[in-house]
Formats: structure tokens, C-alpha cells, sequence
């Protein structure tokens, strides 16, 4: 099937699910259409499958804000004639359901039925989505998409609660590519590098905002620390970076903690880490948790969203209220205590990992666009 994906090409976990589902639908021999502003940043061009069309919205004066979704649809418009499209798939609802419902009422006038699937990630619902500036319009375009499809049955019970919504919502969990090389297997782990032989590393991966709870893992480390030698890398990059930049300092564990950025190299940070991190206010899935645990790493988080869906507490790692850091840093301290605790856990959060592995999960979603499709020419006829 010729598909478009619609997505954010920025770090965070939509973009991510998106493009590793465009991969792997295009090794599977779908020709797959990456349609958005940037190229995305973990897009690999060379499959003869896999096409990028960037998305362009020149400056011009008169704008205070530049429209977009005028934009991208007019974009996605052009490349389904272009290109023949016969499915759109857009994640995260905001713009991206209400561009892609303009393309679709813009190819009708032309003859051309194009089905959309709405996948939403969370904060497209939970944060963003339900403000009363933007309700009504995502309300208006998750209802007018073919198929709606949830990351966890948290999300899809926040959504029914929060929006008047007629359709009915798929559940189709994030995944990993669990056979994926990883970085132990024939590169080296530069472990060394980051500490010494009797520290635990603990890692957190985020886009460093709010909803992450950054002063959380500063304050949950400082407790681990005081009791295990450990180091805390923080990868990532957004708003709340330089506070906890100034917390370490402040509580005199700045030598023990790294700021690495945003990277490209997950999974080599994640081959050496000991235990992940994610005490956050919300979150509708955790693919940043999911993706630690498919490398082997146990996860102390909060119980909040759709985290138990992931993290199985006593078993892959720990679930605690959210804000209550003395639970989360006890946790932490029962994994980390001593080697056989620790590698049990280990490959408990392998095995729950697994259960997500894109092998499961890709049939999911050819099953939802063979739907989609099924139906939109039943609307033609
Ligand atoms: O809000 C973010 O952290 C970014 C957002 C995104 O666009 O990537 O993440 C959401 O979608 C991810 C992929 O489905 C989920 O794993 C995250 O849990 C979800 N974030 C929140 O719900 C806070």
C-alpha cells in the first residue's frame, strides 16, 4: 500500500513510533511517504520505499503566525495526486487530524477518496488537546478520521472522557525492535568511560519538560547516591534543563551528574545504564521506558497514565505516586543493592519488553489500514 505518514520529526516519542513504523511497514514492501517540516531525526533515507517530502511555510510579513496546516495540506494534496497515496496516516492529532481532514474534503472535490487514521500519543489529549482553544477543532477531526487508534487503553479512556467522541478508539501499543543489534553485540560499551567499576548508572531520557518531573530524578538520585556510589546521565534537551542543571549544583552532586543533550545514541547510553528514570506528572505510554527495558533496564516510575500498561511493578521495575520520591528512591535502592537483584530485574524488564516487539505490533496496524481502505471504497461505490 502507498501510505503518507504525517508526523513530528523533533525528539519525542510520536515521531519516533512513526518513523520506526514507516521503516518497518516499508521493509515489509509498503511504499511509505514521510510527509512534515524536517526531515525526521530517526529517518534513514535509503530504502527505495521510504520517501520525504518537507513541508514549507515561507515567512511573510504580515503573518504573526505562520499557517501551517494550510500548508501541510495543501502538501499532502499534492503528493497523494503525485504520488498515487492511498492512505494517510497522521500522529498526534494537533494539527495533524485537522490538516489531513482539509486534504481529504479538498481530494473529494477532485474524485479521490484518501482514508485517514488518527493515531494519539497523550499530550495531544491530556495536555494540549483538551485546552478550550483547541478542543472543538481536535474533538471535530478525530470524528471525521477513518479509524482512531490509542497508544495505551489509558489514553483511549482519557480520551472518551474528555471529548465528545462518536468513534470507536483502537488500542495499538507503542514497540520496539526487540532482535534489534544491540550495541553490546559487536561494538563496544563505553561504560568505562562514564564510571568507575563500583558505580550503578542511572539513566533519564526525556524532552525535559514539566510533565517529566525533572527536579523528581535530581532529588530521587541525590537519596540513591547517598547511599551507593552512582552516576545520573540526563539526556535530552527543553525548559527544564537548566533548573536542574542549578539543583545538582546546589545539592553538591554536579560531579556525578551528566547533561548529555539530545542524542541520536539511545542505545549506547542505555547498554551501559543500570536503572531508567521516569517519575513523570503523565504520561500515556513511556516509550522512553519501554525502549530502556528492551535493553535490559529496569524502570522506577510513577503509577500515572498508561505506565502500568508498560512497567509491570515488582517485576520489570517499580511504580510509586506520582511526587513521592521516597518511595521512588527506595525502589531504586532494593534493584540496585546487589548483583542478583539487579539481573533479575534485568531480564524481567527484558521480558516484558518483548511482548511489544514491532512483530506483534506492525500486524496491528496493516490490519487497521486494510480496514480503513476496505471502507473508503465501500464510500465510493
Ligand atoms: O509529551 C511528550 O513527552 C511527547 C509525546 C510525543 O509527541 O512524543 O509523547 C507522548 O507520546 C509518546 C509516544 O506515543 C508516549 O510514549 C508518551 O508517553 C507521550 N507523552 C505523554 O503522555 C506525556
Amino acid at each position: 500500500m502507498k501510505i503518507a505518514i504525517v508526523c513530528y520529526p523533533t525528539f519525542g516519542g510520536s515521531g519516533v513510533v512513526a518513523t520506526e513504523l514507516g521503516l518497518e511497514l516499508a521493509q515489509r514492501g509498503h511504499e511509505i511517504h514521510f510527509i512534515t517540516y524536517k526531515q525526521p531525526v530517526r529517518l534513514a533515507l535509503l530504502n527505495p520505499n521510504v520517501h520525504f517530502h518537507e513541508v514549507n511555510v515561507p515567512e511573510y510579513p504580515l503573518f504573526h503566525y505562520q499557517p501551517y496546516e494550510l500548508a501541510l495540506s495543501s502538501k499532502l494534496v499534492d503528493m497523494v495526486k503525485l504520488h498515487k497515496i492511498e492512505l494517510l496516516h497522521v500522529h498526534y492529532a494537533i494539527p495533524h487530524a485537522y490538516a489531513g481532514y482539509i486534504a481529504k474534503q479538498m481530494l473529494k472535490e477532485e474524485g479521490i477518496n484518501l482514508p485517514m487514521v488518527t493515531t494519539l500519543h497523550g499530550t495531544d489529549i491530556t495536555l494540549v488537546g483538551k485546552h478550550p482553544f483547541y478542543k472543538s477543532a481536535v474533538t471535530f477531526s478525530i470524528n471525521q478520521s477513518d479509524v482512531v487508534t490509542s497508544v495505551s487503553k489509558n489514553l483511549k479512556e482519557d480520551t472518551l472522557k474528555h471529548f465528545a467522541i462518536h468513534k470507536e478508539i483502537e488500542v495499538i501499543p507503542n514497540f520496539i525492535e526487540i532482535n534489534k543489534p544491540k550495541q553490546d553485540e559487536g561494538t563496544p560499551c563505553y561504560r568505562s568511560l562514564m564510571a568507575k567499576d563500583n558505580e550503578r548508572i542511572i539513566t533519564h531520557i526525556s524532552n525535559f519538560r514539566r510533565v517529566k518531573r525533572i527536579p523528581d530524578i535530581i532529588q530521587i538520585f541525590y537519596k540513591i547516591q547517598q547511599h551507593i556510589p552512582a552516576k545520573l546521565m540526563m539526556v535530552g534537551e527543553g525548559p527544564e534543563k537548566e533548573k536542574a542543571e542549578l539543583l545538582c549544583e546546589e545539592l553538591g552532586i554536579s560531579n556525578q551528574v551528566i547533561f548529555f543533550g539530545n542524542s541520536n545514541e539511545i542505545d549506547k547510553i542505555l547498554c551501559f545504564t543500570d536503572l531508567f528514570l521516569l517519575p513523570s506528572e503523565t504520561e500515556s505510554f513511556g516509550l522512553a521506558a519501554l525502549e530502556a527495558m528492551a535493553c535490559k533496564v529496569p524502570v522506577i516510575s510513577s503509577n500515572t497514565g498508561g505506565l502500568p500498561e508498560v512497567n509491570k511493578d515488582g517485576f520489570s521495575g517499580y511504580l510509586s505516586n506520582v511526587g513521592d520520591v521516597e518511595s521512588m528512591a527506595n525502589n531504586a535502592l532494593h534493584i540496585l543493592k546487589d548483583e542478583d537483584t539487579l539481573n533479575r530485574f534485568k531480564e524481567q524488564a527484558y521480558e516484558v519488553a518483548k511482548e511489544f516487539d514491532i512483530a506483534e505490533i506492525l500486524p496491528m496496524y496493516e490490519s487497521i489500514y486494510e480496514k480503513a481502505f476496505a471502507k473508503s471504497i465501500m464510500e465510493k461505490i
